[in-house]
């Protein structure tokens, strides 16, 4: 702010004054009786003391240092200027002289303080990871376990910014998430076909994960893939991959008994890879596959892999109770779909950090073939932190 004192013969010369020098946008701090002879004293002449907001005064640029910047965007070099003009004023012109100007400085006083107040406490970087993680849907136990981590990595005299903090749980989060790669782009051959097998609670896109797999293979990797349905229980789950198969020009073979399923698969052994679809039903976890699944073990010229199906869209609680109740088919690898339908995919965190079942492809999307894509742990821990995002980026399964 920059101060300047006008002498007139009375008031009115005195605004002229003022309002010639420094405008239409100055301030009026205190006015009094002159004593000098210049301004006609005798007469009644008057002393205003101006301000104009917002300009320094050319004494305040030889401040020693640079001037501080207060909370409310006030210059402390300033404040002490403004103080030490009021001491020098009362002293010249007597106690009471400056008052407007004291009130000028309580009030720059209190919108400093408003300024604090408003800008709120200091960035607190591990506040905002527990922020972050609520939000991202990670439980209370995967929050305390990640925030133990955040402590130790992040305390550092620094400052931290949002998205440091962001980065930083990214990277715990993909220190934890295990990967497969993909499962069929090398392994199986005619004579020893790659089978793998699906599982998975009813509705999570089993199915549809086959379908888009075959189509990947078929149609850029140039490999020769046969199609298996243990899907026995639900009307219309055959025709469903029977559609698929037509439309990839592939075979589908249908086994309603663990006794049929070695001469289907014989028929299909001419294939690199068999995608075997099964049902999925609300109880039971699998136990209706059991005796597949020993027919399919028992085959010494077959290399299996079973896959857990599971949906992003489920609970933390019920993601790790249905991979409890899939154990006993001895799951190798998980396939995560519906990555597309939630905003809060924080709930994997608990199965894929401690589940210890690495993950083959996430799927994030209906469209087959293109909504699905190889899993890999630096994106999965961004679209924990960050939501997903549809990039387009990830390698196509
Ligand atoms: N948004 C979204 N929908 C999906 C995804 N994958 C599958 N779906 C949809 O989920 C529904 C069920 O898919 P299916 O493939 O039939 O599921 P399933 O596991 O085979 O179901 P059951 O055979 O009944 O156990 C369908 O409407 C699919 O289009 C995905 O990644 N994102
Ligand atoms: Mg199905």
């Amino acid at each position: 702010m920059l101060i300047k004192t006008f002498e007139g013969a009375d008031m009115n010369d005195a605004l002229k004054k003022v309002k010639k020098e420094l405008g239409g946008d100055a301030v009026i701090l205190s006015s009094r009786k002159s004593h000098s002879e210049t301004s006609g004293g005798g007469r009644g002449g008057v002393v205003v003391t101006a301000g104009l907001p917002q300009i320094d005064p050319p004494w305040a640029q030889h401040l020693p240092g640079a001037p501080e910047e207060a909370p409310g965007g006030v210059r402390l070099s300033e404040m002490d200027a403004l103080r030490e003009m009021v001491e020098r004023m009362e002293r010249e012109w007597g106690a009471g002289s400056s008052q407007a100007l004291r009130e000028l400085i309580a009030r720059i006083g209190e919108i400093s303080d408003q300024g604090a107040a408003l800008s709120g406490p200091p960035f607190d970087p591990e506040e905002e990871a527990r922020k972050v993680l609520v939000e991202a849907g990670f439980s209370e136990a995967d929050r305390f376990e990640l925030l133990e981590g955040f402590r130790l990595l992040s305390y550092q005299p620094v400052e931290w910014s949002p998205a440091q903090v962001r980065s930083l749980l990214q990277f715990l989060v993909s220190q934890k998430v295990d990967v497969t790669g993909s499962l069929v782009g090398q392994g199986g051959r005619p004579g020893r076909p790659k089978i793998i097998l699906f599982v998975g609670p009813t509705g999570v896109g089993k199915t549809t994960t086959v379908a888009k797999i075959a189509a990947g293979l078929v149609a850029r990797h140039r490999r020769r893939v046969g199609l298996l349905n243990l899907d026995t229980y639900r009307i219309g789950a055959v025709e469903q991959l029977r559609i698929y198969g037509d439309l990839m020009g592939v075979p589908v073979e249908v086994a309603n008994t663990a006794a049929r399923l070695s001469e289907s698969i014989a028929r299909l052994s001419e294939n690199d890879v068999i995608l075997v679809d099964s049902a999925g039903r609300s109880e039971g976890g699998g136990e209706e596959l059991l005796p597949f699944l020993s027919v399919l073990t028992a085959g010494q010229e077959w290399d299996l892999s079973v896959v857990l199906v599971v949906s992003a869209g489920q609970k933390s609680l019920d993601l790790e109770r249905t991979a409890t109740s899939y154990q006993k088919l001895r799951p190798e690898a998980l396939v995560v779909t519906k990555i597309d339908e939630t905003g809060s995919l924080g709930s994997l965190y608990g199965l894929l950090a401690h589940g210890r079942l690495p993950v083959a492809y996430v799927t994030t999307g209906q469209k087959v073939p293109e909504d699905i894509e190889v899993a890999h742990g630096g994106r999965l821990a961004e679209w924990m932190i960050e939501g997903w995002s549809c990039d387009g980026s990830g390698v196509r399964a």
